[in-house]
């Protein structure tokens, strides 16, 4: 089995610390703004985001709870953005949620959400799981929170997972909404998708770990709407600031996510990044923001700040076919260790050592008489890498197996999958 990752997406994580992108916006002049549309879906792309969190075996003080069947319920604390309208409304921080037993020593098959949220639970119907779990999740979808009278903005959809094992009781909480547009900017159309990615129910949220950010995407609106994850340029973590085709702009998010502001960003202070020779693009992302450069020699322009490293590329020309090669590395999201950190000072020059050697990793597992063989590539910091071969997947590597006498001797192609 090929386990490739072609997945670069921006995951949310585990904890809400995060800041504001903007507060209340005010408009310049020369601003762009766009009122964004509420959209949502029990199925949301993988791009809106995830955050996952232990589940809790004791309830606050005061919680109103509904009538269980079980005895070891379990609670899930949902930590709102300070801006963010469900806080507002509910006047607090956090919502509460309680898994439930139907059946004694049965799965944690209901759930109990502030729907209204008016602080209590007793005065919610349960929400039952799909029937279905997958990979040993079971699925709360599409749970719609309801707005209180005379606070429209207050709506919300919701998809709760649960991982139920024997030593671990762990939630994932994902957005099952966001935001979007169309955008005329300088003569041009684009569609903008805002997404409340670390799923705290503010938008707009920005971080110096990038993968506890909200998320932005502002491409050409006759862009494919599902754009190939590793050579995207589109998708971007919130930050202060976010390129479109090469332009800087001021981003500014109203946390309701509602609405949207570019304002054209002057000439920034740069520093410069100086990677591997054969590097020709770095994406490094920050609460500056998150850009995708391209490389000369090696060496990038960007913004002073902290950024985490995205994704790499980097590119050799088979001389005898004329092929174009692409080494693309892209650094696994993880709740508390990002990836690889660099710090650009303006004006002045960081080295960042990625690319080259590259690790092809095979490993083995057995079950009984059944042998499964594994593989990825894996650069010099862990990251995950691919292949690509004029801009398709390289063909899939093969692994020869053979005995001391060549009585066994056969040839895996190691397909994704
Ligand atoms: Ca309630
Ligand atoms: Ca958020």
């Amino acid at each position: 089995m090929y386990r490739g990752v072609f997945c670069l997406i921006f995951l949310a994580a585990l904890s809400t610390s995060c800041t504001r992108a903007t507060g209340p916006l005010s408009r310049p002049a020369q601003a762009f703004l766009l009122d964004l549309e509420y959209r949502h879906s029990p199925y949301p792309s993988d791009e809106l985001g995830r955050r996952e969190q232990q589940c809790e075996r004791t309830a606050p003080d005061g919680l109103a709870l509904p009538r269980l069947n079980t005895n070891r319920p379990l609670f899930v604390r949902w930590q709102l953005g300070e801006g963010s309208p469900l806080a507002r409304a509910l006047q607090k921080q956090t919502s509460w949620m309680v898994l439930d037993q139907s059946q004694k020593d049965g799965p944690y098959d209901l759930l109990y959400v502030d729907r209204d949220l008016d602080g209590a639970l007793a005065d919610e119907s349960s929400l039952r799981c799909d029937a279905e779990a997958e990979g040993g999740e079971r699925h709360f979808r599409y749970i719609r929170l309801a707005a209180p009278p005379g606070r429209p903005e207050a709506k919300y959809c919701l998809n709760v997972h649960i991982r139920d094992r024997a030593d671990a009781k762990v939630v994932r909480l994902e957005a099952a909404c966001w935001y979007e547009g169309r955008l005329a900017l300088e003569g041009r159309e684009y569609q903008c998708v805002l997404a409340d990615a670390n799923a705290n129910g503010q938008f707009g949220d920005t971080s110096p770990n990038p993968y506890k950010a909200d998320i932005i995407r502002i491409a050409p609106a006759d862009a494919a709407r599902r754009p190939d994850a590793w050579t995207d340029r589109t998708l971007h973590a919130v930050g202060r600031c976010v390129d479109v085709e090469g332009k800087l702009y001021a981003l500014g998010i109203e946390p309701d996510g509602t609405r949207l502001q570019l304002t054209p960003a002057g000439p920034l202070p740069l520093g410069r990044v100086r990677a591997n020779r054969a590097i020709v693009e770095l994406s490094l992302a920050g609460t500056q923001g998150h850009f995708y450069c391209r490389a000369e020699e090696g060496v990038i322009a960007i913004p002073g700040g902290e950024y985490v490293v995205h994704r790499w590329c980097m590119e050799r020309q088979d001389k005898e076919s004329g092929r174009l090669w692409r080494l693309i590395g892209g650094v696994e999201p993880s709740s508390d260790a990002p990836g690889l950190r660099v710090l650009v000072k303006e004006r002045k020059e960081s080295v960042l050592d990625v690319g080259e050697p590259v690790l092809a990793l095979v490993r083995c597992r057995s079950t009984g008489q059944d042998h499964y063989l594994e593989h990825e590539f894996v650069g010099r910091l862990g990251e995950r890498v691919t292949f690509l071969v004029d801009g398709q997947p390289a063909p899939a590597p093969q692994v020869r197996i053979t005995n001391a006498d060549a009585s066994y001797d056969r040839t895996f192609s190691l397909e994704p999958g």
